[in-house]
């Protein structure tokens, strides 16, 4: 056993022993899960990551470069590493993609024919990915709440999605 595995061994021992003697130990440690979010800039993912933390989506900048999030949930953490979706920042997405256990796809449902043909080749391009193409994909198709938001019909059409491990649902953040 090495040096490392023998310490982690003993803080656990000592963590069982602290939660035995007192009434009142911390509660177990959640799991943590390294999620990365992309989409087009304005696609709303500092929005939702935003809102996900309670706190307030108004007056969101466009993230330059990248910025992580740490979304609580009941049973797990989520450390979400949102990038940035401008023309100049997407080129460098691939670099950051190391690490990740799951993705995160934002898309605004009712941009431009033009902008949802970028968006979907950015997300046949990550769905290909070979350091996403197995991992779990959440695709949301944000925007809901404006007239020319598309169906999940319509986004999903021509879209070639992969089955395993995708999923498209419709969100609206205001
Ligand atoms: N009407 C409407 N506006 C939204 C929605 N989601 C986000 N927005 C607005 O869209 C704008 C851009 O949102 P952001 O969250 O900054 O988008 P982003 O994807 O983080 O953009 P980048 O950081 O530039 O990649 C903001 O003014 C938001 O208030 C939505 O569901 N409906
Ligand atoms: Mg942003």
């Amino acid at each position: 056993m090495s040096d490392l595995r023998i310490t982690e061994a003993f803080l656990y021992m000592d963590y069982l022993c602290f939660r035995a003697l007192c009434c009142k130990g911390p509660p177990p440690a959640r799991p943590e899960y390294d999620l990365v979010c992309i989409g087009l800039s304005g696609s709303g993912k500092t929005s939702l990551l935003s809102k996900l933390c309670s706190e307030s989506p108004e007056n969101v900048v466009s993230t330059t470069g990248f910025s992580i999030k740490a979304v609580p949930f009941q049973n797990a953490i989520l450390n979400v590493k949102e990038l940035g979706g401008a023309d100049n920042i997407r080129k460098y997405w691939s670099r950051y993609y190391q690490g990740s256990q799951g993705v995160i796809f934002v898309l605004d449902s009712a941009s431009s024919e033009d902008d949802l043909e970028t968006a979907r080749n950015e997300l046949h391009s990550a769905l290909q990915h070979p350091q996403l193409c197995t991992l779990p994909f959440l695709i949301l198709a944000n925007h809901q709440d404006k007239p020319a938001a598309r169906s999940v019909q319509e986004l999903s059409k021509g879209a070639s999605l992969k089955m395993e491990n995708t999923w498209l649902r419709i969100l609206s953040l205001c």
